[in-house]
């Protein structure tokens, strides 16, 4: 039995998390959520809606109001949160399909590898999207390469995105429930004979795609990429929270006696939104509102949880989220129509896909019960950090080079300094800030997506003060010359032999 912390005479307390013992190694969990953005949480201004579990770990833990991603979508963020390297490094990480091969080489040093070495029981469950397998992948068997290489000692997840096939779940390399008399097939680039798609067959569609979307069907569902057969292994988007939820409380379960880090990736507010039923319509905005209901739901779910378990006092568990927020995302949900006063950025401008603020600034909340003062920081912190900052909490040394700085005294809030510089990626563009300024090469190309959001791209260049114009409504560059040259050869500097001018 791990001795609770609260039980530690007070002058171990004082020095409590720099000499922690084998045996009060805390548990880490990482929650990521997909596609909620720096406004969806109440706790950090909103009054449209409410997120009581969410608030709770902000509101006891820290809150830090510049929070970042790696990355405006979530492969590419995923990737940096893993394995502790800026994700523009590796050009495959991109959006992948769901059959696309796994994104991080076997022999990359990765966050769940350093917690294995450091004694840790390691899971990932909920959304992946690092790619799994060789590329050729044969659905009916073990998929190999997966999480399991990278260091997760077990695993359940989904493949891709809850909009991509194969709309199976996927437990430790195995598709979960699968009829070998119905063999599972999923292709990219054709359909398969005679199955239905969004196009051939609306009448069987309970939501609608307003783009991309008009693939295979699942539930009702149309999809991203064609699949045929597994039909008992399909998952019903309406149970999945309910599923991860319930796969996460029984991994707690069973190791609440070793140290573990668990990394659980929310589906929710991702395209489709489909919560279960008893949120439908709690929102009032529709299902993007409710399926945030849905995620904060969940949250509180495994906070419960650990708090049953006793764990609470013994658990650091970080929040964020993989990207800024969307509303229409390819599907006829209503999420524009329904907002009313709600917004999802907050006071940012842009959103996922964006090198505008809100597209990596996000919800960003640190809680550990008894170990963190309740506080709101302004110290700039990033997901890219965690690996080299927990590697310092558990006192294990890096083996190799890697771009996570070690902020643990911000993340622990014992100091107001995080990083002073960041990289961020939004589909293949970077922009570059420190703590005060955000820098944005010219990138021509279009202003807005199909989603309506603002991509950031400034054929002139873009040069914003956050301190003064934390909106970005002002593009300062050829005001002040100098701070964007000198911004320019910073970036410049940090991604060289990776900026590329010509990406659009
Ligand atoms: C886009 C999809 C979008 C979403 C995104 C990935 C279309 C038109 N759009 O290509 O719906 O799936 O990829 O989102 O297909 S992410 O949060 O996983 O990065
Ligand atoms: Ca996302």
């Amino acid at each position: 039995m791990k001795t609770p912390l609260f039980l530690l005479p007070v002058s171990a307390f004082s020095l409590v998390p720099f000499s922690l013992t084998e045996a009060q190694k805390p548990n880490v969990i990482v929650i990521l959520a997909d596609d909620l953005g720096y406004g969806d949480v109440s706790a950090q201004g909103s009054t449209t809606i409410k997120t009581p579990n969410l608030d709770r770990l902000a509101n006891e833990g820290i809150r830090f109001t510049k929070g970042y991603a790696t990355s405006a979508t979530s492969t590419p963020s995923r990737y940096g949160l893993m394995t502790g390297m800026y994700p523009w490094k590796n050009d495959k990480a991109k959006i992948l399909a769901g059959n696309a091969p796994l994104i991080i080489k076997e022999d990359q040093y990765t966050l769940p590898k350093m917690m294995q070495e450091a004694g840790y029981v390691t899971a990932a469950i909920g959304k992946w999207h690092l790619g799994m397998g060789d590329g050729n992948v044969d659905w009916n068997k073990t998929v190999k390469p997966g999480a399991k290489e990278i260091g997760f000692d077990y695993s359940n997840l989904i493949a891709a995105t809850n909009d991509r096939v194969p709309t199976v779940y996927i437990e430790n390399g195995r598709v979960v429930g699968l009829d070998p008399a119905d063999p599972l097939d999923v292709d990219y680039n054709k359909n398969f004979d005679g199955e239905p798609t969004a196009l051939t067959n609306p009448e069987m569609l309970k939501m609608h795609w307003s783009h991309g979307h008009n693939q295979s069907i699942n539930n009702g569902i149309p999809r991203i990429g064609f699949q045929k057969g597994g039909k008992s292994a399909m998952w019903v988007d309406e149970d999945m929270a309910d599923y991860f939820t319930g796969i996460a409380k029984d991994f707690m379960t069973n190791h609440k006696d070793k140290p573990f880090f668990m990394y659980f990736g929310l589906h929710q507010p991702h395209v489709p939104r489909v919560p279960h039923g008893r949120f439908v319509g709690t929102s009032g905005m529709g299902p993007r509102g409710d399926a945030i209901l849905e995620a904060d739901w969940s949250v509180g779910e495994l906070m419960a949880h650990l708090d049953k378990l006793g764990l609470l006092e013994n658990t650091l568990v970080f929040f964020s989220s993989d990207n800024g927020p969307v509303l229409d995302d390819g599907y006829k949900d209503q999420a524009v129509e329904l907002l009313a006063q709600h917004k999802p950025a907050g006071p940012l401008r842009g959103g996922k896909y964006s090198l505008y603020e809100a597209g990596t600034r996000v919800p960003f909340f640190v809680y550990w019960k008894g170990q963190i003062k309740p506080a709101v920081s302004d110290a700039m912190v990033c997901q890219l950090d965690i690996m080299a900052s927990v590697a310092s909490l558990i006192k294990k040394k890096l083996p190799v080079d890697l771009d996570s700085q070690n902020t643990l005294k911000a993340f622990l809030g014992k100091s107001k300094k995080g990083r002073k510089e960041l990289v961020m990626e939004a589909n293949g563009r970077l922009a570059y800030r420190t703590t005060d300024w955000a820098f944005i090469p010219p990138y021509k190309g279009v202003v807005r997506t199909r989603t309506g959001n603002e991509l950031g791209n400034l054929p002139e260049g873009g040069l914003f003060n956050l301190k003064s114009d934390l909106s970005q409504t002002t593009n300062i560059a050829k005001q002040h010359v100098k701070k964007y040259k000198q911004m320019e050869s910073h970036f410049l500097e940090i991604t060289k032999g990776y900026f590329k001018r010509e990406i659009k």
